[in-house]
């Protein structure tokens, strides 16, 4: 129905880290495209994210760097939302979860639920960081895989076979926080019995007909397996707070972060209309109306939140909607259109492993449109895609700017030349001519319907159809021929460019809005409808742009070129940065996986006083050492202890070189029974350290032959 209010979320991003191209492609800019689209039809659309403040990623993160939780989502959301700027991925509000708004909606949902007995509460014996004084949860505790042995298995889930865990079994568990043995603690979790839930949930999926196969696939095979209840709280320093009112002990106890977000789109929703000035005018995008209209929700994910878009956060929804029967009615997504993964270069993308494209340095870099180009021509609509520098630089070069920048350039360029900077008059027009105004009026519709049923990539396509289009239709008519033979087929020819660009300069604003703005200056053509947030009704909408804007007479503006190739240098540049960032991520993993290879030397037994005193230790200046002759592990030294002179032998060969400790002054117990190793006496003994790895390292002291050690 064309009056119904649309809402459209994109997954809220964790602020703990920066975007790169796999989250643009997955979730913000399909849905930026399509509400670009909706605006310039006209449609009742609002378009919602913010950044995902809470959970045990941010507060890990934190302890990482040894700053507060606060200190990290502000540094992120500040950033994430600059990239999003500078993308041009237009939201009509961003908000994010730590403010007030939304720690009183989400707790007021959970109030609801829990007055209701809506959740079931479980006390659990769950393994506990006696150093850090955490319950570890999730991603808290590593240790071996029960399944494949690997050993840095996390709670949750191993890396290695992808196995999905528990944390009590995993084997030796240790706390990712502290390194401590975790104990085991009590502790009171509120459970979303979601296996009661589940023959409602299917029931509603099953009228999900439209859904694409990839999300009612994964949807599908969770029911399969049975849906198991989850916790809806967590022990966490970090998140909103267990509201009081509830009974039991909420001492420490957060809201689970994957019950906040969500409801996250429903306080950014309140936030905005408050910005309206109308505070209750969220409830038209949420409610269902009271003459029965009921606004369409559209979740715009990434395929790892399916789960929580088409099961969990619906069953909340109908929970609360049960429970508060009488009052306003939650909408259910209409849509959750998840995509896949986009890989790069053939891998998949990995923050650990340096293996990404950081969006807001590839901004200083490329143009937003030609990064929205590159990307909306390799979005994982259904299946995973890959990103490569050279597929981008050929799209960019061989489509943007080839096809649509060069016929653009070619119509203005004509107009400025041959037509005095106007479009000329349209008189006894060819069959060509009639032909591709005939065709242009299907355009619209065309790439609307792709948009419509989600299909980004098949929109891409139709609008640079109507580039190519326009190219051919120039070409054949030979203007350049036509100037001297024929000037009104020439001016027919020129007219006819001039209204494709102008088209164009409507049909391709979602995918390339600051050029198509550019475009509309250089055609001097005003009342197009923006595609940005808080547009209003305009002369020119999506549809007219079927039918000829421009009239003959109307002035042009100044010609331009529209789209800059991509040099190689720059590509390749880009590749070369991608290399080196991997193979420093590798070189940095491999330094801090050593620390941990071995263990702590346990500590002998205690010695008494009068045991320690036993012992004459004695400065003494190496004079000379050498290869013991028949033993490879011995050294053999001259020592000077002032007093007198002897001979040591120490196992250190290959932890240092000779010439490292002559002339130096080092450590001798020089009261220790002399012993024969391999036909040499050694007169006393040298102290070595050794490391946890077992490399030995020399003592060394600045205090004169002979002096005692004590
Ligand atoms: N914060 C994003 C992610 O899983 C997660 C989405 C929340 S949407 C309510 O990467
Ligand atoms: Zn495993």
């Amino acid at each position: 129905m064309a009056d119904t209010p649309i809402l459209v979320t994109a997954a809220l991003p964790y602020a703990n880290g920066p975007l790169h191209i796999g989250h643009i492609a997955g979730a913000y800019l399909p849905p930026d495209l399509y509400v670009r689209y909706q605006r310039l039809k006209g449609r009742d659309i609002v378009f919602i994210c913010g950044s995902d403040e809470h959970g045990a990623a941010v507060f890990m993160q934190a302890m990482k760097e040894g700053v507060e939780p606060q200190a990290i989502v502000d540094r992120y959301h500040e950033q994430i939302q600059s990239v999003f700027e500078g993308l041009g991925i237009a939201f009509d509000y961003y908000g994010r979860t730590t403010s007030d708004t939304h720690r009183d909606t989400s707790q007021a949902f959970f109030r609801t639920l829990e007055g209701a007995r809506i959740f079931n509460r479980k006390t659990q014996q769950q393994l506990f960081d006696p150093e850090a004084g955490l319950f570890l949860a999730d991603r808290f505790v590593r240790g071996t895989c029960p399944v494949c042995g690997y050993e840095d298995a996390y709670g949750d889930q191993c890396e290695n076979c992808g196995s999905t865990l528990s944390p009590s079994e995993l084997i030796d568990p240790r706390s990712a926080v502290s390194g401590a043995e975790p104990e085991t603690r009590e502790t009171t979790h509120w459970y979303l019995p979601l296996g009661n839930i589940q023959p409602k949930l299917e029931a509603w999926i099953a009228t999900k007909t439209d859904w694409k196969p990839n999300v009612r696939g994964q949807v599908g095979s969770w029911f399969n397996d049975g849906l198991s209840d989850r916790a809806m709280t967590r022990d966490l320093p970090w998140g909103v707070p267990v509201p009081e009112s509830v009974d039991g002990d909420v001492e420490g106890k957060v809201l689970y972060v994957w019950f906040d977000a969500p409801i996250g789109y429903i306080s950014a929703t309140k936030e905005w209309a408050a910005e309206q000035g109308d505070p209750e005018l969220w409830r038209r995008y949420w409610q269902i109306h009271e003459n029965g209209t009921t606004p369409d929700l559209l979740h715009f994910i990434g395929k790892d939140n399916i789960v929580f878009h088409t099961l969990i956060f619906p069953a909340l929804l109908m929970a609360h909607n049960e429970v508060d029967a009488d009052g306003p009615q939650w909408t259910l997504p209409a849509n959750v259109p998840a995509n896949e993964f986009l890989n790069l270069e053939g891998k998949k993308l990995s923050t650990s492993k340096g293996w990404a494209v950081w969006v807001h340095e590839a901004l200083e870099v490329f143009a937003p449109d030609v990064l929205r180009y590159g990307l909306a021509v390799a979005l994982p609509e259904t299946k995973d895609t890959d990103f490569s520098w050279a597929d981008f630089q050929a799209r960019v070069n061989g489509e943007l700017a080839d096809v649509l920048g060069n016929f653009v350039n070619r119509a203005l360029s004509f107009a400025a030349q041959f037509a005095e900077g106007k479009v000329p008059q349209f008189i006894d027009p060819n069959d060509d001519d009639r032909a591709v105004l005939d065709a242009l009026t299907e355009f619209p519709e065309r790439i609307g319907a792709a948009y419509e049923q989600f299909r980004m990539r098949e929109a891409v396509q139709e609008t640079m159809a109507l580039a190519r289009l326009g190219n051919k239709y120039f070409n054949d008519a030979e203007p350049w021929h036509t100037r001297k033979t024929d000037p009104q087929a020439c001016a027919n020819t020129i007219h006819v460019a001039l209204q494709l660009c102008a088209s164009l300069s409507v049909l391709m604003d979602p995918i390339l809005p600051h050029g198509a703005e550019r475009l509309r200056a250089m055609l001097d053509l005003e009342g197009v409808r923006s595609s940005e947030p808080g547009g209003t009704e305009a002369p020119i909408m999506w549809d007219d742009a079927g039918f000829r804007l421009l009239s003959s007479g109307d002035l042009l503006g100044e010609p331009a070129i529209l789209f800059e190739k991509i040099a190689d240098e720059t590509v390749e540049a880009q590749r070369a940065l991608l290399e080196e960032r991997a193979a420093a991520s590798e070189a940095a993993a491999e330094i801090s996986a050593e620390p941990d290879v071995a263990p702590y030397a346990p500590l002998a037994d205690t010695i008494t006083f009068d045991d320690f005193t036993k012992l004459d230790f004695r400065s003494g200046k190496v004079l000379a050492a050498e290869p013991h002759p028949k033993a490879d592990k011995l050294l053999r030294m001259d020592i000077d202890l002032g007093f007198e002179q002897r001979q040591v032998l120490a196992g250190v060969r290959g932890h240092v070189e000779p010439d490292e400790l002559v002339g130096r002054n080092v450590i001798v117990v020089a009261n220790l029974a002399p012993r024969t190793i391999r036909g040499l006496e050694s007169q006393g003994m040298l102290l070595f350290a050794e490391n946890r790895d077992g490399k030995f390292l020399p003592v060394f002291t600045e205090a004169e032959p002979g002096s005692t050690v004590k």
